[in-house]
């Protein structure tokens, strides 16, 4: 059977990735509706040999749909969700609208595929900073127990979206062509040749909406309702790609070699750990990509006593498999 595809938020960065996964995926799709805002309606967009053109996101537009891949912030996935809903549509949301809701499973097929069957017309795709560091994270869970996690994240621009992506190509010509700088708007400060620890708006302890994703979404996901996490976020000057330093704290001992023979052969991971070869993860060499390539694993040398640690850094491409690839992935556990 074929199934007939809305996209919310088509024009956008992680919706035009959708559209390619779909066709990677090999996804059975019907018929595609585009859906955007009025202002990009009647453009069009080539999926597979067809052109197809963007329609304007209306209630109506979701008639007929069975499954919804929403890439919309939250106040446009708000206003359409529930009535895609309504229309017996299934919808994938990509935004932060839904991840916490308990009626709401939150998915990473390598961890938790079994929540998808608890639906009710919403699942929920993680945030990429979580996806990407906990696909290498979970193998290690199920062999010894994450108490803990402190987490570093480097964040591409495209993080951002388009405009997050335009802003730092600019800048970087601009450096290149000897020009001054134009004020930044996707960020709050200039990205080129910066480090900017701010993802997100501060709570009252001092950390951002994004460093929270990483233990709120990461509890739910794992089914570790204790998980303590404390993560950094930082913006990087990186065109695509998150990478992400991770330390865990274990229940269980867990060597470093054992936990790369797990690694090894984890779903959706690629084992990048050759430190004398000056093998390890780099965000260009995990772009445009779907596995998430982690290295440097080692001992947490500053455990405290009678207590077991490991180190390791990762890096996805956020737009793939922390956003689009996720999400085709949990479209077509659906389809099964
Ligand atoms: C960033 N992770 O890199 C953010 C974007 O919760 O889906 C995605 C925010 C989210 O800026």
């Amino acid at each position: 059977r074929k199934y007939n595809v809305a996209i919310l938020g088509a024009t956008g960065v992680v919706g035009q990735q959708m559209l390619k996964c779909l066709d990677e995926q090999d996804f059975p799709v019907g018929n595609i509706k585009l859906l955007a805002s009025a202002r990009s309606a009647g453009k069009t967009v080539k999926f597979q040999d067809t052109d197809i053109a963007i329609e304007e996101a209306r209630d109506e537009a979701f008639d007929g749909v069975d499954i919804v891949l929403g890439a919309a912030e939250n106040d446009i996935a708000q206003r359409f969700i529930p009535v895609a809903r309504e229309k017996g549509c299934v919808t994938v949301d990509n935004s932060s609208a839904y991840r916490l809701d308990p009626d709401v499973p939150l998915v990473v097929p390598e961890i938790n595929p079994e929540d998808i069957a608890k639906h009710k017309g919403i699942i929920a795709n993680p945030n990429c900073a979580t996806i990407i560091g906990l696909v290498p994270v979970f193998p290690l869970h199920k062999a010894a127990g994450v108490k803990r996690i402190i987490a570093s994240t480097y964040q591409a621009a495209s993080g951002a979206g388009i405009n997050g992506l335009r802003e730092l190509e600019d800048q970087i010509g601009r450096f290149g062509r000897g020009e001054e700088m134009s004020d930044p708007k996707a960020f709050a400060y200039q990205l080129a040749f910066n480090l900017i620890p701010q993802i997100g708006g501060f709570d009252e302890n001092g950390y951002t909406s994004e460093e929270m994703k990483m233990q709120n979404e990461g509890r739910k996901i794992m089914h570790v309702p204790e998980l303590r996490v404390n993560c950094t976020c930082i913006r990087v000057p990186v065109m695509r790609s998150h990478s992400e330093s991770i330390t865990i704290e274990l229940e269980n001992k867990l060597t470093p070699d054992e936990a790369r023979a797990i690694l090894a052969t984890a779903p959706g991971v690629k084992l990048v750990d050759d430190p004398a070869a000056q093998q390890y993860p780099m965000p260009l060499d995990t772009t445009d990509q779907d596995l998430i390539f982690v290295g440097r694993i080692r001992e947490d040398i500053s455990a405290a006593d009678g207590t077991y640690g490991l180190t390791l850094w990762c890096a996805g491409d956020q737009i793939r498999k922390g956003a689009a690839t996720n999400a085709v992935q949990i479209a077509k556990l659906l389809t099964v």
